[in-house]
């Protein structure tokens, strides 16, 4: 396993990447699995709860996403929260087949977009249809931070950023956050 580079909405050659539409796989085999223990790997690092394979310069319809909600491990501390198991899931050829015309906000963040976060509106509840780790086809409901972290990288597979969904202004402003802050880390 290792550790890739997350492409970043500053750098115009990442962004050509990332602006791409991902192509789908052919099916599950080793080394699919290769590129999505990569990708779990990258998105531990980082640290985040999503990754899809494009954010690593392969535009692939492949998707790792962990939302710590992992089974309890072991005794938590007085006032603390437990810790959880790792509970990684892995979509490949992800389809929406159906979306809640209720919607829900949530402040999102990007590792390709670092350290700025913005509110998003997207529906509450979707329904997916996917190949897991093995190759098999699964169709589950979601909703909550599954059904906003589904829908976000999904749209990485159409090359659509979650900054594209807020307005010129704030769209402006986060480019421009961003810029600082990588500034900053490289100086
Ligand atoms: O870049 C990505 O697509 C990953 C992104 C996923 C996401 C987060 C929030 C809403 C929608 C989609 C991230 O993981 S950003 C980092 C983050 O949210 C996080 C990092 C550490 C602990 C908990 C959350
Ligand atoms: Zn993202």
């Amino acid at each position: 396993m290792a550790i890739r580079r997350i492409l970043t909405c500053d750098n115009a050659a990442d962004m050509a990447v990332l602006k791409s539409v991902s192509a789908p796989v052919e099916g599950v085999d080793d080394d699919l699995r290769a590129l999505m223990d990569d990708m779990l790997e990258t998105m531990y690092a980082a640290p985040g709860i999503g990754l899809a394979a494009v954010q690593v310069g392969e535009p692939k319809r492949v998707i790792v996403m962990d939302l710590g909600d992992g089974e309890p491990e072991g005794e938590a501390a007085e006032g603390e929260e437990p810790a959880r198991r790792p509970n990684p899931r892995y979509f490949v050829n992800p389809e929406i087949t159906w979306r809640s015309d209720e919607l829900f906000a949530y402040e999102e963040g990007c590792l390709s977009v670092p350290e700025y976060y913005d509110e998003v509106s997207r529906p509450a509840r979707v329904r997916l249809r996917y190949l897991d780790y093995q190759g098999r086809p699964v169709e589950e409901e979601c909703d909550g931070l599954y059904a906003v972290c589904i829908q976000h990288e999904m749209d990485h597979l159409e090359g659509v950023l979650f900054i594209d969904r807020l307005s010129r202004l704030r769209r402006d402003r986060a480019l421009n956050k961003v810029r600082k802050v990588l500034r900053d880390k490289a100086a």
